[in-house]
């Protein structure tokens, strides 16, 4: 069985992690099938958007603890970072695509921190989310320091970590870090609507903010300022908002090709 699934869904590539007995935890052959969807996204022009999600009654447990980890020997952790979360992380962000992250289920951990590294996270109502490192011995990786103080704020952030509570999908609308919920029966339906109409809008904009916002975290006002003035610069010479301005004073739909 492949422990990740990839489909195609007009624009939209849909990578569903797969192992669903497992809550889909990351074993190697998961992180490393997964960092070569990514990178295959990449370079696929027809693909406009991602959807990741998870098989089963689970988004992500996190780290597979029965592989390896739970061995009692000491194992170089970072050398796994090194070698599969990173990597993953900087592809997910550095892809000019949108990625929707569709969390069907608990998000624990490094599985969690996947879903963050996305753009936009969308949750069943039954989602649950859990910064689970504490209850191990560890701290949040895959980025997790990183994204969450800038998404909660420096306090919530810290007391997901150090407490490593488990939160409803509510919970996580109300701390800003899921964009909308949506009833577990219609879930999966909804999360490709949002994909696909990700897909239909002008590729060069989507890019350019993906730029602009993942800048945004080590600028300062004025370097963002002056980002954001090169980057609609170059936006302004492209045909998509020659034929956004168009649609518009026609009064028609537009029809972004990118
Ligand atoms: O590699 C590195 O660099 C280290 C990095 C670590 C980053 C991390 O992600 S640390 C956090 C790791 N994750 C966890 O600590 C979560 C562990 N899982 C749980 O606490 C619970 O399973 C859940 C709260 C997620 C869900 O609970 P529940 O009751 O809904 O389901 P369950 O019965 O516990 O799990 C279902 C099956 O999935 C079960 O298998 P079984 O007993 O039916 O054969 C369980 O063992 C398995 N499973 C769940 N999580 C993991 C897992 N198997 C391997 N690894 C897991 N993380």
């Amino acid at each position: 069985m492949n422990d990740v699934l990839i489909d195609t869904a007009g624009a939209v590539r849909v990578i569903t992690l797969n192992r669903p007995e497992r809550l889909n935890a990351l074993n190697t052959d998961l992180l490393a099938a997964l960092n070569d969807a990514f990178a295959a996204v990449a370079d696929e022009p027809a693909v406009r958007a991602v959807l990741l999600t998870g098989a089963g009654r689970g988004f992500c447990a996190g780290a597979d603890l029965m592989q390896g980890l739970g061995s009692g020997e000491t194992i170089d952790l970072g050398a796994m970072i090194d070698e599969f979360y990173n990597p993953l992380v900087r592809r997910m962000r550095g892809l000019d695509k949108p990625i929707i992250c569709a969390v069907n289920g608990i998000a624990a951990g490094a599985g969690m921190n996947l879903a963050l590294a996305g753009d936009i996270i969308i949750a069943a109502r039954s989602a649950t989310f859990t910064q689970a490192f504490i209850r191990i011995g560890l701290m949040p990786d895959a980025g997790g320091t990183y994204f969450l103080p800038r998404l909660v704020g420096d306090a919530r952030a810290r007391a997901m970590a150090m407490l490593g509570e488990t939160m409803n999908a509510e919970h996580a609308v109300a701390l800003g870090l899921v964009w909308k919920l949506f009833d577990d029966e219609v879930f999966a339906t909804e999360a490709l609507t949002i994909a696909t109409n990700l897909a239909a809008q002008p590729r060069h904009s989507l890019a350019a903010m993906k730029h602009a916002f993942n800048a945004a975290a080590g600028n300062t006002l004025d370097a963002q300022l002056d980002l954001e003035r090169d980057l609609q610069r170059n936006l302004g010479q492209t045909a998509d908002f020659a034929e956004g301005v168009q649609a518009f004073l026609q009064k028609r739909p537009a029809v972004f090709k990118g």
